[in-house]
């Protein structure tokens, strides 16, 4: 008897074809995220949980609904919808994707901030409305990346702006103890704020982080600064962002994330001249995602097996 798993969205195909040789997959296919009242109901004799993404909440509430969750993955670095303490609690391990998203995610992030620099979008804009405009950007050579996280993508991204002369300074709760190899300076979060002519932010969402980004900050920034963020929305206060970039006390911003996401169509950001806006697509290429969907049905498989998980995020009730 195959154990029973559920499956929030979509996967891919070689991923999807190991998890159903090993388990009995309840999949839901769409369209938009699975009613939570529903996924409590195919919880309810499901050993394991596998999430496609960060929209799925499971807390406390949702667990008690699943008495028999062995394991839960998710496919994704970032896990702020996970309460791993709950996971904990019940002895449930859970099992996310660092690693194997870093440089995809990396890639596109120093690329809005290219893009913003040199306004690569807005010239293709013109272009394609056929008028042939020449629309002037500004040197990365020579300028001051700061960037707030630097984690494994902070580090990526960090060795793409060295490689375009770019000078860079950090701020992280804790200094690294290698950063010497990326040629960074560790900076306190105010510093990095005055001093940096490009801001990128990076850090996971959590209750200190979030709306760590408001009018204060942005008021501290330089009237000249790049401000991207490529973590989650809610760190950014997104009204105070708008502010800054409607009366220019920030030249411009490249997000990849909002606070709310979807943005909708009508939202004011859309309506300034000096954003670019991309649809959370730091991960999504053909290689990163199979690979990330393939690593979760890995931690989903070694949980159902009681073994350990290759990624897991809570050790002390990991298989080992
Ligand atoms: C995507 C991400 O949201 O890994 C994360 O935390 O935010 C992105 O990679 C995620 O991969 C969606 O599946």
């Amino acid at each position: 008897m195959k154990p029973k798993v559920v499956l929030t969205g979509k996967t891919w195909p070689i991923p999807f074809a190991k998890l159903q040789e090993h388990c009995d997959v309840q999949h839901w296919e769409g369209p938009g995220p699975i009613p939570r009242e529903l996924l409590k109901v195919w919880l309810e004799d499901a050993e394991g949980l596998l999430s496609v993404n960060h929209g799925t909440k499971v807390d406390e509430d949702l667990l008690d609904a699943a008495p028999k969750l062995r394991v839960i993955a998710q496919s994704g670095v970032g896990y702020d919808n996970i309460d791993v303490a709950a996971c904990t609690k019940k002895g449930i391990p859970f099992g996310n994707t660092p690693g194997v998203l870093v440089e995809a995610t990396a890639d596109l992030t120093f690329g809005i901030l290219l893009s913003a620099m040199r306004r690569i979008h807005e010239g293709w804009g013109w272009v394609r409305t056929g008028q042939w405009r020449e629309v002037m950007g500004t040197d990365l050579y020579g300028k001051t990346l700061g960037i707030y996280g630097m984690g494994d993508i902070g580090s990526a991204v960090a060795k793409r702006a060295q490689a375009s002369g770019m000078q860079i300074i950090y701020h992280n709760r804790t200094r690294k103890q290698d950063d010497g190899h990326l040629g960074a300076r560790y900076v306190s979060f105010d510093g990095l704020l005055e001093e940096a002519d490009c801001i990128i932010v990076l850090v996971p969402l959590s209750e200190q982080s979030r709306g760590m980004f408001g009018k204060e900050q942005f008021d501290r920034m330089k009237s000249t600064a790049y401000f991207v963020n490529a973590s989650r929305g809610p760190v950014v206060q997104t009204e105070a962002l708008y502010d800054a970039l409607k009366h220019n006390n920030i030249a411009y911003a490249a997000l990849d994330v909002t606070d709310p996401e979807p943005l909708p169509g009508d939202h004011p950001l859309l309506g300034l001249s000096n954003i670019l806006v991309t649809p959370h697509i730091g991960s999504a290429t053909y290689e990163t995602r199979n690979s990330m969907a393939m690593l979760a049905v890995d931690n989903l498989l070694a949980g159902l097996a009681k073994k350990a998980l290759p990624a897991c995020v809570n050790p002390s009730v990991n298989y080992i």
